[in-house]
């Protein structure tokens, strides 16, 4: 047919017509899957000898959804966008029976697709499901309209909302597949395809009303979905939209429901949402191509870890490692610190069984994988052996040089840092080039950034080594340079510190903190201190004192809080002030003593704009970022939002912070910046390359683009 359609003729089922998708990795949907599935639907059209058509795919899966990467097909170029209807009416209304074979994941437009065929079989395994929203857009391909008729109207509301996919027993239940095909996919599904020749009609999902409920019945539905999307998915338009669409499917006869689902899928594929949340999703993907470890570089295979260290950093990625079937040895010092965190450890596999993710067994099993004990038995065998003490050099230098005793030779020696001089750290070793930063975020068994830090005599196999670990274990592994904070962190302390002189100003955390949670940053800031602990941050503060410059501005507070023994949550009082259940309240006495030291520091008060909060806040980070950049201790602007994205709860659909700065205009970031520098001094210096970009009508995501030229990434 095409370069991506074939049409086979099996020997002994002749009379079936199997057209197989093969348009690897994937089996996205763009021109030429599309173009290639309608010449060959006209042409088994004619076909006397044809009976029944097969659609199916070759390779990992079916076709997991319409191609985002087309910028055109994503609706931001001029050329309008993938439009599936000629294709959907045509298999829909075929005269003879059309049957999906479905494996792997099925998703978005490949759903769409199998929602128009007359039958679907899936394999056991099969996942299928609408994950739209992630993208910030809908089922625009008639998803909306199909998906209720097939599974009512409750169950596409929860699919579509989530966004999370199903499995063919699931989807079987729910009247999405009609049968799951045992053994091998194709010859079931020929099979399946012979016996539907033998009816005289075959169903069209559009002619079907049966699922679509009422307008009273399915008014609590809706209600429940946009309470569902209110919570996991704040402030987002698409799952809205979605429902909007669902709504239209039930009301609405078929035509003038599929003009409602195509005006507002318009709508939403021309959002700054969606727009931001493809870009997240690439950038996501992209973070791996690192210009000098291409793809085939030698990896040593992590087979078993040893962490030195049983805080919780250690308890979190010792459970991200058994989790994914790495056993681990756990080391601490003292008893008493080895069984609080082997204590930890459990609590968290028993609020995952209460929650119903994990069963009891799972749990013995994955309990029995880490060795808690406090010698380095066992770590010549270690693979990869990570530190996790807390942050002070000369203890980490310490801890290395023991390690550098005890590891085979070919073991990689990580630590979890989170601002320290990973060279340093190496230098107390013979063997700088098995040394890299793995930094972690807490709570290390669920979030999924992890900073790799790449000291400047890492080996490019112990790189990419990293990077396999970090895929392997479900984590999003970001290659960063070797700066003080690296990349997270680095723009963290300038943020965290404009923060607290917004406060000293005159605002409160409690405003501050919920201007940012309104931008849709997870927490705001103060929380976030809080829960990392107020120790945590003086503990760093003192490690950096060297850098801070006389007569520069400093925050006043965290000194304050800490001598005063408010560390945050786990003292019940920080910022804020915590009940038993760790839930917060605005504390008087924190703000007064704000005011106190404001006061006696001579600075003036006065009411700050949300406005304000925001600029401040963000464009102080986004300038970092710049810098960061320019340094070459990120290599695009792209990694920096994958890294906020995935591990400082930047919200998805405004993109990452970098990204965020194109959308607001870099001028405008760059006029707001100068600005605060004349009324705020030498911390708000713009970074070179912003100013460059800015003065030149340019974007980070320009730059980005040139910067893969420049290094030829592919
Ligand atoms: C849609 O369908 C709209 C319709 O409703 C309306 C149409 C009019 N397009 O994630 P991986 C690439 S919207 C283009 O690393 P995994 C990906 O970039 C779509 N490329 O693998 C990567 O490329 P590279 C609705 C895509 O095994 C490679 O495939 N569908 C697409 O961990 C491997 O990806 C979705 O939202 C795509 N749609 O996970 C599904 N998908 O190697 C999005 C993937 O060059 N995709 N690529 O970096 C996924 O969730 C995962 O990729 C999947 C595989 C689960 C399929």
């Amino acid at each position: 047919m095409n370069n991506v359609i074939r049409l086979e003729r099996p020997t002994d089922a002749a009379e079936i017509a199997v057209l197989v998708i093969d348009n690897p990795p994937v089996n996205a949907i763009g021109n030429d899957v599309y173009e290639g599935l309608l010449t060959a639907m006209d042409q088994v059209k004619s076909d006397a000898s044809v009976k029944a058509v097969l659609i199916a795919a070759a390779g990992r899966t079916f076709i997991a959804g319409a191609d985002i990467k087309l910028p055109e097909q994503a609706g931001r170029g001029e050329g309008g966008r993938l439009y599936l209807h000629p294709l959907l009416e045509k298999i829909e209304t075929f005269p003879k029976p059309v049957v999906v074979a479905l494996h792997g994941t099925a998703l978005g437009g490949g759903m769409e697709l199998a929602m128009s065929a007359h039958y679907r079989v899936a394999a056991p395994d099969a996942q299928m499901g609408q994950p739209e929203v992630n993208l910030g857009i809908i089922p625009g391909a008639e998803g909306t309209q199909r998906l209720p008729r097939l599974v009512g109207v409750a169950a596409a509301v929860d699919l579509c909302v989530s966004g999370k996919p199903i499995k063919a027993p699931e989807a079987l239940r729910l009247g999405l597949i009609d049968r799951i095909i045992e053994g091998d996919l194709r010859t079931g599904a020929i099979a399946f395809a012979r016996e539907m020749t033998a009816h005289t009609s075959h169903p069209r999902t559009r002619d079907r009303r049966d699922k679509l409920g009422s307008p009273e019945g399915n008014a609590p539905i809706y209600a429940a979905g946009r309470e569902q999307a209110a919570k996991i998915r704040r402030n987002m338009k698409a799952p809205l939209a979605a429902i909007e669409a669902i709504e239209a499917a039930a009301t609405l006869p078929w035509e003038e429901g599929l003009a409602k689902e195509k005006e507002i899928a318009d709508r939403c594929l021309a959002s700054d949402e969606s727009r931001a949340l493809i870009h997240a999703f690439f950038s996501e993907r992209g973070v791996s191509k690192i210009p000098d470890v291409p793809k085939d570089t030698k990896t040593l295979e992590i087979r078993k870890v040893a962490i030195v260290g049983a805080g919780t950093m250690g308890g979190g990625i010792a459970m991200a490692l058994v989790n994914a079937g790495i056993p681990v040895i756990l080391r601490d010092t003292e008893q008493a610190a080895l069984d609080r965190g082997m204590a930890a450890i459990r609590n968290n596999y028993d609020a995952s069984v209460k929650r119903g993710r994990f069963t009891p067994e799972v749990v013995e099993q994955r309990m029995a994988q880490i060795r808690p004990q406090l010698t380095y038995e066992g770590f010549q065998d270690a693979d990869l052996i990570l530190e996790a003490v807390f942050e002070n050099m000369t203890l980490k230098k310490q801890i290395f040089a023991e390690l550098d005793k005890v590891a085979k030779p070919e073991c990689v020696l990580a630590s979890n840092t989170s601002t320290l001089d990973v060279d340093e750290i190496a230098s107390a070793t013979s063997r700088p080039e098995r040394v890299i930063g793995l930094h972690s975020f807490s709570p290390a068994n669920i979030m999924r950034l992890v900073e790799i830090v790449r000291g400047s005599k890492t080996s490019r196999e112990v790189v990419a080594t990293a990077q396999a670990l970090a895929k392997k274990i479900g984590k999003v592994g970001v290659v960063v340079g070797n700066c003080c904070g690296f990349v997270g962190n680095r723009m963290m302390i300038p943020y965290m510190r404009e923060a607290q002189f917004l406060v000293e100003e005159g605002a409160t955390p409690a405003v501050v903190d919920k201007t940012l949670y309104d931008f849709g940053m997870a927490m705001g800031i103060f929380a976030v201190d809080d829960m990392g602990g107020i120790d945590v941050i003086w503990r760093v503060r003192q490690e950096r004192k060297h850098l801070e410059k006389p007569g520069v501005r400093k925050p006043l507070m965290t000194d304050k809080l800490y001598a005063m023994g408010r560390l945050g949550q786990k003292t019940g009082a920080g910022w804020y002030r915590y009940d038993e259940n760790r839930k917060s309240s605005p504390d008087a006495e924190v703000e007064a003593l704000i005011r106190q030291t404001a006061q006696e520091a001579g600075i003036p008060q006065r009411n700050i704009t949300a406005d304000e909060i925001l600029e401040r806040c963000l464009y102080v980070m986004i300038n970092e970022g710049a810098r960061i950049l320019q340094e070459g201790y990120a290599l695009r602007a792209a990694d920096i939002d994958t890294i906020y994205l995935t591990g400082y709860g930047f919200p998805g659909y405004r993109g990452g912070p970098m990204w965020y700065a194109d959308t607001v205009g870099l001028k405008k970031v760059l006029d707001r910046i100068v600005a605060f520098q004349r009324s705020h001094g030498e911390l708000w210096e713009p970074a070179p390359l912003l100013r460059e970009l800015a003065e030149s009508g340019r974007t980070f995501a320009s730059w980005d683009a040139d910067q893969e030229k420049r290094f030829a990434i592919p």
